[in-house]
């Protein structure tokens, strides 16, 4: 299992927060989602077999949300 944190500048309200955690966690070979609103951060526990940080990133960024 590997972990990435993505910063997100664009979350700018727990609503903005929870709907990438719940996007993001139904991906295929995300195990885990954080999303932490004061940071402004997405962090996301997967499985590299499965997914890569570029693809998880391509989903946020596809969701809307700016993503660095
Ligand atoms: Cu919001």
């Amino acid at each position: 299992m590997e972990t990435a944190t993505f910063n997100v500048p664009s979350i700018s309200c727990s609503a903005c927060s929870s709907k990438i955690e719940e996007n993001v966690r139904e991906l295929k070979g995300i195990t885990n989602v954080y999303s932490d609103l004061k940071s402004q951060q997405i962090k996301v526990e997967y499985n590299p077999s499965d997914i890569s940080p570029q693809e998880i990133k391509k989903h946020i960024a596809q969701m809307g949300y700016e993503i660095i």
